[in-house]
């Protein structure tokens, strides 16, 4: 048993053996100039800063034997998959499908629908391609999690507020035990992510509990 005492709003206990690490779509979409993010108008440069933070956490997690699940928001080539509301919205020049500086936006397989190299998928961890904002929306994800004895996940990616916030509320609402990493997250909106940190632990953990990754880290088997 893992005991995170520094942990929001009080100290989180897991087992790694029953836990995993879901990292939400850090992908060139959202953390790279030219991408679906900056098309909405959005700085990534916030985004980016995250990057080797998420690295640190991922390599411990991986050195202590850990598992691993990897999103991408992305859609079929054909678009099935994108309601026709969702691709009305946002920026009317580039949207979800149209071809951008690095490929089509959010379409599975593109440039831009890569995992950014520094934290790229290995061999035998889980990457789902997501059409929502949330990891459980239209993914098996949960079924896959159940088969494997999951009870708690950890979670860090991008954008805080937006697929990481949904994603971590559909899995307490599945019964999940939920951490986000503090440090592991990052919005375009600094207030969105100062918000969402509040919300999710208020209440006593109504969502889930937060934590510094060198909290996290420091408490991981080496
Ligand atoms: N726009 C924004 O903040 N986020 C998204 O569209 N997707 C994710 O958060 N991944």
């Amino acid at each position: 048993m893992i005991e995170l005492a520094a942990a929001q709003p009080f100290a989180y206990r897991f087992e790694l053996a029953h836990s995993a690490l879901v990292i939400i779509d850090m992908q060139r979409d959202f953390v790279e100039p030219g991408g679906f993010g900056e098309s909405l108008g959005n700085d990534v440069t916030r985004l980016q800063a995250i990057v080797p933070t998420v690295q640190r956490v991922l390599h411990a997690w991986r050195a202590a034997g850990g598992r691993v699940v990897h999103t991408r928001e992305a859609h079929r080539a054909d678009l099935s998959d994108c309601p026709p509301a969702k691709r009305r919205r946002g920026n009317p020049t580039l949207r979800i499908g149209d071809a951008g500086p690095m490929g089509r936006i959010l379409v599975a397989g593109e440039p831009g629908n890569q995992i950014v190299p520094a934290l790229a998928p290995i061999d035998g961890e889980i990457v789902i391609d997501k059409p929502g904002k949330g990891a459980f929306y239209a993914t098996g994800l949960h079924e896959r999690l159940q088969s494997l004895g999951v009870t708690h996940l950890v979670f860090m990616g991008v954008t805080t507020e937006v697929c990481v916030q949904t994603s971590m509320r559909e899995a307490n609402d599945r019964g999940y035990e939920c951490l986000l990493v503090e440090d592991g997250t990052a919005s375009y909106f600094a207030e969105f992510k100062a918000a969402t940190l509040a919300m999710i632990t208020a209440q006593g953990a109504i969502v889930g509990w937060t934590a510094r990754a060198a909290a996290l880290t420091a408490g991981l088997p080496s």
